[in-house]
C-alpha cells in the first residue's frame, strides 16, 4: 500500500472516516464531514483488532473443513430442498445493520425476488425498527430529515433514551463544542444517570417506558399556551386534532404527567417551558425510545412535537433518530426488514409489488411481508422454519430470551452462519462460511444524517474468507437465477440498487440515489461521501428535508398520529420486585468479537457488572465487587455487584456486551423477556421484571494464562480480558474453599501436560499461589486469596509481564513473589486514548489545582482526543472541588 486508502469506521452509526495510512496507522479522516479528523476510543483502537489469529479461515461443513465449492452446494441444495418440500416460508435469513449495502441489497432480492418469501429480517429489529414504523407512520417513508449540523446550529438539544456520550462520541464531541461556543442547553431524558446526563442543564430521570406521557404532555402544554405553528400545520399535516385530543386524554395536567413519569412537577414545567420557547431545538432519540413495547407511539409522540411546532428540516431544529450500527440505515434502504419490500417501497403500497418484479424480473416475488425477528426465532423452534441462513449478527447472545434462541439454533435442521470469528452462534452452525471482514471488503454504508460513504478493502483477507454478497449471489446462482446474481463487483450491485431507487420514482419515494445508477467501476473507487436524496441528474446532494411539507404520502401531508399511554409489556411485581434495563458501554461493541480482542479497551470496564442504586444494595446485603444472582422468568445468572448512584431505585443496569467467552455469567439477553412492540415488533430490551438475591464471596482469585480458557467450579464467578500474549481471568467464588485444593486449583490451572508446577502456600494468612512452566515459560499462573484475607491479590496488569520471555534458573524462586507482582494495582483507565488513570488524573488535579477540563487536557493530554471521557473528566473535577470545600 503506498497512498493512504480512505474507508468508514465499521462501529457506530456516526460513520467517521478513517484514513488506512502507508505506515499501517489508522486516523480519522479529516476530510470526512462526519468526523473530520476525530475518531472515538473505539474508532482509535481499530488498528489493534486486525490480527489473523483467531479468524475463521475456511469453510466448515458438519464440523469439518470444507471448499467453498462443496460449502455452496451444501447451502442452495438444502435451500431448494426444503423449498421444494416445504415451500418458500420455510427458509429464512437473519442478517445485520453490519452488512454493507451491497451484501443486503443482494441477500433482500434473493429471498423476496427469487426464493419468493418475505422472511428475511435483521437485527434491527432490535435496534431500529420502532423508528422505521414511526418515522412511515408520520412521514410516509422512513426518513430521518435533519443533518449533523443541526444539532451544533440548535439552541436546545434534548436527548431521549440516548447514552450519546459513550454511544455516539464523535457526534458528542460535537455537539460538546457547539455547546461551548454558543451555550446549547441540553436535555437528557433518560431514567439513568450517565456519562451524557451528567453535563446536562436538565436530567429527567423518568420512569422507565413513560416516554409517551411526558411528549403527550408537552404536545398538550404547547396548544394550551399557544406555542403552536398552525400555519403549518395546516398547510402540511392531517390528523393533528386527534393527536392533540389523545395527548390532553393521557396528560391532562400536568400532576398526571408527573404521575405516570414520576418527575417532579417542576422539572417537566422547565423542560416544556424550554421546548416551547427554543425555536432551534433538536430532539435525538436512540434505544430508550426504539427498545420498547411502546416504542413506535414514544417516536411518533417526539414527531407529533416537532410537526405541530413547524420544527422540522430548518437549520437546528427537527427530531433526530440516531442510528446505531454502521448500515442500519443502508439496510433499511434496500428494504432488507421482513416487512420492507425493497427501496423505500412497501408490500402494501399501491403498484409497488408489480414494479419490484417487473425491476428484478422475479419469477417468485414474495406476496406479504416474512417473520419479524423475535416471531422468526419462534418459527424456527417450532419447526415451521427449517432452514436458516445468519449472517453478521450473534442472535446467540444478542435476542431477548437468548436462551429459547439456543434452543431454536440447536433444533433448526439446517443453519448457515457467515461471521470472521468463532461465536455462540457459530457453535450451532451445519454450515460456517468465513467472511471477510472490515478492512477486507468493498461496498457502501449510509450514516444516522442519510450520508452514504465508502468502505474500502486495505488488507487481504485471511485464509479463504469472502465477502457476504459474493456468498449470497453465489447461492444466487446455483439455485438457478445466474443471470440475476451475475454481478462481478460491488460496485454493479450498487449501481443496480441506485437503479431501483429511482425505478418509475417520478418524486413519489423520498430515497432516490438514481444519480449513481450509471456510476462507472473509476467512480465508484473514487466515491466521495454524499447524503441522498440524490436524484438523476441532480448536482448536490440532499439536504434537509420537509421543512416545506412534500412528505411521501399520498397527499403530501405528514400525518399526526395519537399516542395513547400504555405502561410496560410486564410491570415489576409477583415476585420479580425490580426492573432489568440494559445498553452499552464506552469502550466495547456489542458482543465482543472486535473489541474484546483490545487490552486497552477492556480497562474502562473489565467486569461485567450489575450496577445497582446504593438503596437497593444495601437492602439486599449486597456490596461493591460482591456477588449477585439474577434472576428473570427467562433465566439466571451470577453477576458481581457495582454501586452506582446514578441508578433510580428499583431498577438494575447490566450491560449487553459479555458472552459465554468472557465471562461465566453469560450474556444478559438470557434474562430479557421479548414483549415487542405491536407495530414495530421491536422488543422491550430496557425493562424485564427481575429478582436478585446478593451472594457471599468466600474467595478471590486471578488467573493468567496463555489460551482463552473457561474454567469451571462449584461456585465460580468468572470474567476475562485479553492482555498481550494471553489473557487474566478474574475469579470470585462463593463456594468456600475446600479443605483439600489441590483439585480446584488443577481444574483451574488447567496446565499442560508435563508443565512444570511451582507454588507458595500460606494456608494460615488463606493465599496460595501457583505457576505452571513449560520449558522455562510461564504457560498459566494463578493466585487465590480467601476473602476477608488481609494477603492481596497482584495487579493483573502486572500479571502479563510473566507472559515475556522465559524464567531464568535464577528468577524461579522470586518468580510468584517477584517485584512485578508487587507493583501497586493497575489504576483504572479514565481516557484511553492516551492511556490516563484515574490516580494520576486525581494526583494531578490535586498538585497543580486545576480547575477545568481543558486545563487538564492541556496538563495530560486526558480528553483531548475523542472526548468521550471528557464527562468523567468533568465529574472527577467537581467531586474533588466538593471534597476541598468540604475539608
Ligand atoms: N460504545 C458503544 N457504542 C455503540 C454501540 C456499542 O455496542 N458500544 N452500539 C451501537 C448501536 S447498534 C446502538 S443501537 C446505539 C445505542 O445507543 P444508545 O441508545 O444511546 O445506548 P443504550 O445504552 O442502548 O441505551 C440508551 C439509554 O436508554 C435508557 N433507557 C432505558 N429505558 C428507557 C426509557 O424507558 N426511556 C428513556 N427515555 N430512556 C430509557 C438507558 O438507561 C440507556 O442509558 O449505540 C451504538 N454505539
Ligand atoms: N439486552 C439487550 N439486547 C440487545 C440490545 C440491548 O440494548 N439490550 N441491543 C440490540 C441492538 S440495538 C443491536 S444492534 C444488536 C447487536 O447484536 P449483534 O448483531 O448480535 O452483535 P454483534 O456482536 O455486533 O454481532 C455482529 C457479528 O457479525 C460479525 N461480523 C462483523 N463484520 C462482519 C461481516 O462483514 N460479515 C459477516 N458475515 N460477519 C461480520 C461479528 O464478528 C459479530 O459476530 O443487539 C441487540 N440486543
Ligand atoms: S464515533 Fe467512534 S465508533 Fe462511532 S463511527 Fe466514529 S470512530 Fe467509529
Ligand atoms: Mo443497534
Amino acid at each position: 500500500m503506498t497512498q493512504a486508502v480512505r474507508t468508514t469506521c465499521p462501529y457506530c452509526g456516526v460513520g467517521c472516516g478513517v484514513l488506512a495510512q502507508p505506515d499501517g496507522r489508522l486516523v480519522g479522516d479529516p476530510a470526512h464531514p462526519a468526523n473530520k479528523g476525530r475518531l472515538c476510543v473505539k474508532g482509535a483502537a481499530l488498528g489493534e483488532t486486525l490480527e489473523d489469529a483467531g479468524r475463521l479461515l475456511h469453510p466448515m461443513v458438519d464440523g469439518a473443513r470444507a471448499s467453498w465449492d462443496a460449502a455452496l452446494d451444501r447451502i442452495a441444495g438444502r435451500f431448494a430442498e426444503t423449498i421444494a418440500q416445504h415451500g418458500p416460508d420455510a427458509v429464512a435469513f437473519y442478517v445485520s445493520g453490519q452488512c454493507l449495502t451491497e451484501d443486503y441489497y443482494v441477500a433482500n432480492k434473493l429471498m423476496k425476488g427469487f426464493i419468493g418469501s418475505g422472511n428475511i429480517d435483521t437485527n434491527s429489529r432490535l435496534c431500529m425498527a420502532s423508528s422505521v414504523a414511526g418515522h412511515t407512520r408520520a412521514f410516509g417513508a422512513d426518513v430521518v430529515p435533519g443533518v449533523y449540523e443541526d444539532l451544533e446550529e440548535a439552541d436546545l438539544v434534548v436527548l431521549v433514551g440516548s447514552n450519546l456520550a459513550w454511544c455516539h462520541p464523535v457526534l458528542h464531541g460535537r455537539l460538546q463544542a457547539a455547546r461551548a461556543a454558543r451555550g446549547t442547553k441540553l436535555v437528557v431524558i433518560d431514567p439513568r444517570g450517565t456519562a451524557t446526563s451528567s453535563g446536562a442543564d436538565l436530567h429527567l430521570a423518568l420512569s422507565p417506558g413513560s416516554d409517551v406521557a411526558l411528549f403527550a404532555g408537552l404536545l398538550a402544554h404547547c396548544a394550551g399556551i399557544g406555542r403552536l405553528d398552525r400555519d403549518w400545520i395546516a398547510a402540511h399535516g392531517s390528523g393533528f386534532e386527534a393527536a392533540l385530543a389523545a395527548a390532553r386524554q393521557v396528560a391532562p395536567t400536568l400532576e398526571r404527567v408527573a404521575a405516570l413519569t414520576g418527575l417532579d412537577p417542576e422539572a417537566i414545567a422547565r423542560f416544556y417551558a424550554m421546548f416551547a420557547t427554543t425555536e432551534r431545538t433538536v430532539t435525538v432519540y436512540s434505544q430508550g425510545v426504539n427498545q420498547s413495547a411502546a416504542g413506535t407511539d414514544k417516536v411518533n409522540a417526539i414527531l407529533n412535537c416537532h410537526l405541530a411546532t413547524g420544527r422540522i428540516g430548518r437549520p437546528g431544529m427537527g427530531p433526530f433518530s440516531i442510528t446505531g450500527q454502521p448500515n442500519a440505515m443502508g439496510g433499511r434502504e434496500v428494504g432488507g426488514l421482513a416487512n420492507q419490500l425493497a427501496a423505500h417501497m412497501r408490500f402494501d403500497m399501491p403498484g409497488a409489488p408489480d414494479r419490484v418484479r417487473r425491476f428484478w424480473r422475479a419469477p417468485n416475488l414474495a406476496e406479504r411481508p416474512g417473520l419479524k425477528a423475535v416471531d422468526l426465532f419462534d418459527a424456527v423452534l417450532d419447526g415451521r422454519v427449517k432452514a436458516l441462513w445468519v449472517m453478521a449478527t450473534n442472535p446467540a447472545d444478542s435476542l431477548p430470551r437468548a436462551g429459547r434462541v439456543r434452543e431454536a439454533l440447536a433444533a433448526c435442521d439446517f443453519l448457515v452462519v457467515s461471521d470472521c470469528w468463532e461465536t455462540d452462534t457459530t457453535r450451532y452452525a451445519d454450515v460456517v462460511l468465513p467472511a471477510a471482514g472490515w478492512g477486507e471488503k468493498s461496498g457502501t454504508v449510509t450514516n444516522s444524517e442519510r450520508r452514504i460513504s465508502r468502505q474500502r478493502p486495505f488488507r487481504a483477507a485471511p485464509g479463504e474468507a469472502k465477502p457476504d454478497w459474493w456468498a449470497l449471489a453465489e447461492v444466487g446462482r446455483r439455485m438457478g437465477w445466474a443471470e440475476a446474481f451475475a454481478w462481478e463487483s460491488p460496485a454493479a450491485v450498487f449501481r443496480e440498487h441506485a437503479a431501483l431507487s429511482a425505478f418509475e420514482n417520478g418524486g413519489t419515494r423520498a430515497f432516490d440515489i438514481g444519480a449513481m445508477a450509471t456510476l462507472s467501476d473509476e467512480g465508484y473507487d473514487a466515491l466521495a461521501p454524499f447524503r441522498w436524496p440524490l436524484r438523476a441528474g441532480a448536482t448536490e446532494e440532499g439536504d434537509r428535508l420537509f421543512a416545506e411539507g412534500g412528505f411521501p404520502t399520498p397527499d403530501g401531508r405528514a400525518r399526526f398520529v395519537a399516542t395513547p399511554f400504555r405502561g410496560l409489556a410486564a410491570a415489576p411485581g409477583g415476585g420479580f420486585p425490580l426492573l432489568l434495563n440494559t445498553g452499552r458501554l464506552r469502550d466495547q461493541w456489542h458482543t465482543m468479537t472486535r473489541t474484546g480482542q483490545v487490552p486497552r479497551l477492556s480497562d474502562h470496564a473489565p467486569t461485567p457488572a450489575a450496577a445497582f442504586a446504593p438503596a437497593d444494595a444495601a437492602a439486599l446485603g449486597a456490596v461493591e465487587g460482591g456477588l449477585v444472582r439474577l434472576a428473570t422468568p427467562h433465566g439466571e445468572a451470577v453477576l458481581r455487584v457495582a454501586l452506582d448512584p446514578g441508578q433510580r431505585p428499583g431498577e438494575v443496569f447490566v450491560p449487553m456486551h459479555w458472552t459465554d467467552a468472557f465471562t461465566s455469567s453469560g450474556p444478559v439477553d438470557l434474562l430479557v423477556g421479548a414483549a415487542t412492540d405491536p407495530v414495530s415488533g421491536q422488543p422491550e430490551l430496557k425493562a424485564t421484571p427481575l429478582r436478585a438475591e446478593a451472594l457471599p464471596v468466600r474467595w478471590r482469585g486471578l488467573l493468567l494464562h496463555r489460551d482463552a480458557v473457561r474454567p469451571e467450579a462449584p461456585g465460580l464467578h468468572w470474567s476475562r480480558v485479553p492482555v498481550a500474549r494471553g489473557h487474566v481471568l478474574e475469579l470470585t467464588g462463593a463456594a468456600p474453599l475446600p479443605a483439600e485444593i489441590a483439585p480446584l486449583v488443577e481444574s483451574l490451572l488447567a496446565a499442560p501436560a508435563g508443565a512444570e508446577l511451582l507454588h507458595i502456600a500460606d494456608p494460615a494468612r488463606g493465599a496460595w499461589r501457583f505457576a505452571a512452566l513449560v520449558e522455562g515459560r510461564v504457560e498459566a499462573c494463578l493466585f487465590l486469596v480467601r476473602e476477608g484475607s488481609r494477603a492481596g491479590l497482584p495487579a493483573g496488569a502486572a500479571l502479563a509481564a510473566l507472559l515475556d520471555g522465559t524464567v531464568t534458573e535464577a528468577a524461579r524462586p522470586g518468580l510468584l513473589a517477584g517485584r512485578a507482582l508487587a507493583a501497586k494495582p493497575a489504576e483504572r483507565n479514565v481516557c484511553a486514548c492516551f492511556g490516563v488513570g484515574v490516580d494520576t488524573l486525581r494526583t494531578c488535579i490535586l498538585d497543580r489545582r486545576l480547575t477545568t477540563v481543558a486545563e487538564v487536557g492541556a496538563a495530560l493530554s486526558a480528553g483531548t482526543n475523542c472526548g468521550s471521557c471528557v464527562p468523567e473528566i468533568r465529574a472527577l473535577l467537581h467531586d474533588l472541588q466538593a471534597e476541598e470545600a468540604a475539608a
